[in-house]
């Protein structure tokens, strides 16, 4: 049985940005704060408009707020060892999260904060638009409530390996601009209060039908990382919380034809591979 854990969790995590964001930016710009395990700030900051640009604690301490320009943030995880991944979850303050991206490296040295030596490579971009291509994309998000509460799921579309993982993102809209009274506007910068990297449930594959005529037939399929497997024929669950890479139903009709599909599931996430189309004999 697999259960998806967080390789994010507790790891060492580093800012990588560039600092040309305003000195509040700076001061939280707190990379521990990402893989604390604390996923929500629970406060919620009505107004964002006029904060006191000397009471750097004012959004909180729960999260990381990146600090290239108005908008933008980067940062590096050290998984510790190369280990795979396929999923990553952001946590964030807002709903304007609308980009991000993601590097991995074949480098496993340790480097200790120091990145210029170290070949990332993109991931594979899922998302284009008409500024670039991108691990996450959502087109909605130009602006919208600074103290709701947003989750950010990026999927990868294939299993990485790496120690190292560089992640950018970046807000739809807002502004860090200081405002005449010195207080400063703080709607533009990513705010992020964890980030979690998973190792997500693979599809199953290789569905195998065996029927020799009757009422039983027995599906099985090549295991995937899954707590467990459900059966469909087309919408209709006809097999929940199976353990292992086989089924046997006992009860076919025997002139009926039945359309399979095998999903993996776990707590987090379900996926799914539609299989094959099988005419049970008469
Ligand atoms: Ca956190």
């Amino acid at each position: 049985m697999y259960r998806p854990i967080n390789l994010a969790y507790g790891k060492k995590a580093y800012n990588t940005d560039p600092e040309s964001g305003n000195p509040f930016q700076s001061a939280n710009a707190m990379p521990d704060r990402l893989t604390d395990g604390v996923q929500i700030d629970p406060a919620t900051y009505e107004n964002l408009n006029d904060i006191p640009a000397d009471d750097y604690s004012a959004l909180g301490k729960l999260n990381w707020i990146g600090t290239e320009s108005s908008k933008k943030g980067n940062i590096v995880i050290d998984l510790g060892q190369a280990m795979n991944f396929n999923e990553i979850k952001l946590y964030a303050k807002s709903v304007r999260l609308k980009y991000a991206n993601v590097w991995v490296t074949e480098d496993t040295t340790d480097h200790a904060g120091d990145w210029d030596n170290v070949a990332f490579t993109p991931v594979e971009p899922v998302h284009v638009d008409e500024k670039g291509e991108w691990s996450y994309f959502n087109a909605d998000n130009n602006g919208g409530e600074d103290s709701a509460d947003s989750i950010h799921t990026i999927s990868l579309g294939k299993t990485y390996t790496s120690r190292y993982v560089r992640l950018y993102v970046e807000n739809g809209s807002g502004q860090n601009k200081v405002n005449e009274d010195g207080t400063i506007r703080m709607t533009g910068p990513p705010r992020l209060s964890e980030l979690e990297i998973y190792y997500a449930p693979e599809p199953p594959s290789g569905m195998k039908v065996e029927y020799d005529g009757g009422e039983e037939a027995t599906v099985s399929w090549v295991a995937s990382m899954s707590e467990y497997y459900q059966i469909y024929d087309r919408d209709e669950r006809i097999a929940d919380e199976i353990a292992s890479s086989s089924h046997t139903f006992k009860d076919l009709d025997p002139g009926a034809v039945y359309s399979l599909t095998v999903k993996s599931c776990s707590e987090t996430r379900i996926r799914s591979n539609r299989c094959c189309r099988r005419q049970a004999k008469p």
